[in-house]
């Protein structure tokens, strides 16, 4: 399995391949001004493409739970310099994670590679955008939205309703234009789930294999890691490596991180120990 990507390149996933988190959002870096937070996170970039990372997700709006929208200038103005200082210093395949269609628009133009839609491309003109950025497209299941996402979500089974969701929004992605080649499908871990349907959800995740499409998924650091050892967002790196390595073990395709050493590594091993170490 590949992803073609802009200007002749690909991205070839026969092995799990690591998608580092850049979030270019006020609380993720210090306020020292525009070239300041243009540095650092070149800077983070750089570090997380040095330690393994094959493609990198830049994001200027919070998807946390309980998060509130950001205007749509705010949105562009805090991630078109990265994208724009990235494609011209480094190579690497760009990401840009929004919902909203003019994001995608301008990001693509600025260079993004790929776009990752927690929205499933589901906000007014994501599709017609998407379609004719002409880029693979990330769709991510999500019930409700950030803001109230987690207050009781209800399944009747989970794994069988978001692929249900899944199959619909692969029609409409058809249905508008985007060529099946060009998507790639996540659950939406932490999205509208509880504990313990997000781990019903992780322990099925080869059932996605149906689509024969490729698979990410994004764990790093998040409450069902947290909230199930009982432990703050500094300490949930072991958790966050438990859930890559099964993912990778079920099929995940791309793994979303914020430690991507430590992910990369774990996935070397997986590799090692499942196709062999050449002498
Ligand atoms: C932006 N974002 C936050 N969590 C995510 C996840 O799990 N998957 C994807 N595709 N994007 C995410």
């Amino acid at each position: 399995m590949q992803l073609t990507l802009p200007r002749q390149r690909t991205l070839d996933l026969a092995r799990p391949k690591v998608m580092g988190i850049l979030n270019v959002t006020p609380d993720s870096f210090s306020d020292g001004g525009q070239f300041e937070r243009l540095d650092s996170a070149l800077y983070q970039a750089e570090q997380m493409l040095q330690q393994g990372a094959a493609i990198l997700d830049i994001g200027g709006e919070s998807t946390r739970p309980g998060s509130e929208p950001v205007p749509l200038q705010q949105e562009l103005d805090r991630v078109l310099p990265v994208i724009e200082a990235i494609r011209n210093r480094l190579d690497c395949v760009v990401s840009i994670d929004t919902s909203k269609a003019a994001v995608m628009s301008a990001a693509v133009q600025a260079g993004a590679d790929m776009i990752n839609d927690v929205y499933a491309l589901r906000a007014d003109g994501a599709l017609a955008a998407a379609a004719a950025a002409g880029v693979p497209v990330c769709l991510m299941h999500m019930l409700g939205e950030p803001k109230t996402m987690q207050q009781q979500p209800e399944y009747r089974d989970v794994t069988a309703e978001v692929l249900d969701f899944m199959q619909q929004r692969v029609a409409a992605c058809l249905g508008a234009g985007i060529a099946r080649e060009q998507l790639l499908l996540d659950p939406g871990f932490g999205f509208g789930k509880t504990l313990a349907q997000n781990y019903q959800l992780l322990q099925q995740l080869e059932q996605w294999q149906a689509f024969q499409l490729p698979l990410l998924v994004g764990m790093s650091r998040k409450s069902m890691v947290g909230n199930l050892l009982g432990l703050p967002v500094t300490e949930r790196l072991a958790g966050s490596l438990a859930c890559a390595t099964i993912a990778a073990i079920k099929g995940a395709h791309i793994i979303r991180v914020h430690d991507v050493k430590a992910t990369a590594d774990v996935l070397a091993v997986l590799d090692a120990t499942l196709h062999g170490v050449e002498e």
